[in-house]
């Protein structure tokens, strides 16, 4: 089986860009894939946090994990500041990367922007990231298309280092869905949804009551034209919405123009907004199932556990390529 590999933040609220974007992908990818899903818990300390929030909502994305349907028995779930490999080998990719290719990513840019400081971890994220991917030999990645730009940095850093050094990374594949990779802020349709969004009508967030998911769809940006159909360039508003509905109900685009011709936005926010708290209630009904039932500290100690050995092994294999001296 080909391994997939992928990492969350455990910041702001999980919205549906992420779980559209990313996260619904880990569970139809579970059957198929030899699965390890992080909790990129070093990565939230790039910019500072509460250290109880962090832990609040590091234990909170491992029940988003179970809630959106990954299995324990088929999936391996962790955070990464359990299994220290992550850091290790962070460092010793620092040292392979360049600050030229740093500075060009563009996430970095983006959240330093109008900040007094920014903390060198910021600055190299994108290498923790590489480490997390590269550890287990990933050789699929599921993400949204603003990590592509990561994605190739990883794929270039393993490329220099089996290069320079010898085999000892797979290259890894990006997994970016076609529809749905960039799902859209409802407020201001021409920028993404986004967890660290100033106003709560940017976002859809999953553990949001009915009311409120149907407020803030029936209130989302839209054009003037009244008519239901895709065309991202001059439509965004509706055209995200179609996506949402279209990801949500798994229905092709274009059947939902055609069913909503003439009908108006009015209808069909109403509908989307219906579809959108049925499946969102049924996430959240396994949230508080497995919150009450306990369990998940057990998930995390088992996961943690088994990618550790996948981790030692990776590791002692680059510290002998880069002449580590071991005794
Ligand atoms: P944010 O920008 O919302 O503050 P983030 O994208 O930096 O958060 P994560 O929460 O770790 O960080 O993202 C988890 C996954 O969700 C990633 O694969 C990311 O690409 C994806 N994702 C985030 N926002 C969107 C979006 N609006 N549309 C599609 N995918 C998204
Ligand atoms: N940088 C990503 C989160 C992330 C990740 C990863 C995604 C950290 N490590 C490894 C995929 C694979 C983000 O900001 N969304």
């Amino acid at each position: 089986m080909k391994r997939v590999f992928s990492g969350v933040q455990p910041t702001g609220t999980i919205h549906l860009g992420n779980y559209l974007g990313a996260m619904k992908r880990f569970v139809d990818l579970q059957d198929d894939y030899e699965s390890i899903f992080c909790i990129v818990d070093l990565h939230a300390l790039t910019v500072p946090r509460d250290p109880e929030e962090l832990r609040n909502k590091t234990r909170e994305l491992a029940l988003f994990y179970l809630a959106i349907g990954l299995d324990p028995e088929k999936t391996t779930i962790f955070t990464q500041s359990s299994v220290s490999a992550h850091s290790e080998l962070a460092w010793l990719l620092q040292c392979v990367a360049h600050v030229g290719e740093l500075n060009r990513m563009t996430q970095y840019k983006e959240k330093g922007q109008g900040k007094d400081t920014v903390t060198a971890g910021l600055y190299t994220y994108p290498v923790l990231m590489a480490a997390d991917i590269l550890l287990y030999q990933t050789e699929v990645v599921p993400v949204g298309e603003d990590q592509k730009q990561h994605l190739e940095l990883t794929r270039d850093i393993a490329q220099r280092f089996n290069n320079r050094y010898g085999e000892a990374f797979t290259i890894p594949e990006p997994l970016i869905n076609e529809i749905g990779a960039r799902i859209m802020a409802l407020d201001e349709p021409t920028k993404k949804m986004s967890k660290s969004a100033e106003s709560p009508n940017n976002y859809i967030g999953l553990l949001e009551e009915p009311k409120i998911i149907n407020k803030k769809i029936m209130r989302a940006v839209t054009d003037s034209e009244n008519e239901v159909r895709f065309d991202p360039e001059n439509k965004p508003g509706i055209s995200n919405l179609l996506t949402i509905y279209s990801l949500m109900s798994e229905t092709p685009v274009s059947e939902l123009e055609q069913k909503y011709q003439g009908l108006g936005y009015g209808a069909f926010k109403k509908d989307l907004a219906e579809v959108v708290v049925d499946r969102i209630s049924e996430i959240q009904d396994r949230y508080r199932r497995w919150e009450k039932d306990g369990g998940v500290e057990d998930v995390l100690r088992q996961g943690a556990e088994k990618v550790s050995v996948i981790a030692e092994e990776t590791m002692e294999r680059v510290k002998d390529l880069m002449g580590l001296y071991r005794v």
